[in-house]
């Protein structure tokens, strides 16, 4: 595997390097083919089809750099996946954007695009840097994704509480008691009680679901600071 990410890194064509800043993603397009442009870009929703090989960045603070730990090219079959749905580490939702068909990009994935501190099997510790050398094989149109979040969200202010998460669980009569809590401790990363979108790893729709929701919860709290303004102004009239 090792020899196939050498190869591919010396057959560089064209190389445009994004870099944001220390610890983010980068994302190194190096090659495109020639008749990328005018064609079909991915985007959020489609449905991607590549072939990738998964190893631990020589940045990485953890782990065994250059450790292989996962490629589709030993199942000789293309990983399909949505793109920008949650269903693959952040990393990939967002570094396989704008994406053309037979373009090659490697990605360097920091810790909090990847698999977090907890990490993931026995090959990419807690806190590791990820590389992943991809090619687009295809693009579809996804069938469309169930928002898991939305359903989560009984109140709909784009957190989930562990109380909403019950209720949800009752519903579905899945798990239970500290299942659920095991479940919730797992999506609220940063421990403050609250299941933000950011956070949640299963379904839950695009970032356009997210903009309608933050437009409906803005209508909400202005019409109740109007009501609250109509409320004190009746005040005054009595006075
Ligand atoms: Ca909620
Ligand atoms: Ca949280």
């Amino acid at each position: 595997m090792n020899k196939f990410i050498i190869s591919v890194v010396f057959i560089v064509v064209s190389m445009v390097v994004l870099r944001v800043s220390g610890n983010e993603l980068i994302v190194n397009k190096y090659y495109k083919p020639n008749n990328c442009e005018g064609k079909r870009l991915s985007k959020s929703g489609d449905l991607l089809s590549v072939h990738y090989v998964g190893s631990i960045s020589e940045s990485s603070e953890t782990g065994e750099h250059g450790k292989v730990f996962d490629s589709s090219l030993t199942r000789n079959a293309p990983f399909e996946f949505p793109l920008g749905v949650g269903r693959v580490i952040k990393g990939w939702d967002e570094g396989m954007l704008d994406m053309c068909v037979g373009e090659k990009r490697l990605l360097q994935i920091p810790p909090d695009k990847g698999y977090g501190d907890r990490g993931a099997g026995k090959d990419i510790p807690g806190g590791a840097t990820l590389k992943f050398d991809v090619e687009l094989f295809d693009i579809k149109d996804a069938p469309p994704q169930p928002n898991i979040f939305d359903e989560l969200d009984a109140n709909g202010d784009l957190t989930i509480t562990l109380e909403e998460m019950e209720q949800w669980f009752l519903a579905k009569r899945q798990i239970t008691g500290s299942q659920v809590t095991t479940a919730f401790d797992s999506e609220d990363k940063d421990e403050d009680g609250f299941v933000t979108w950011d956070e949640f790893s299963g379904p839950k729709g695009t970032q356009a679901y997210v903009d309608a929701q933050t437009a409906k919860i803005n209508a909400i709290n202005l019409s109740e600071e109007k009501s609250n303004t109509i409320g004190e102004a009746d005040k005054h009239s009595e006075l």
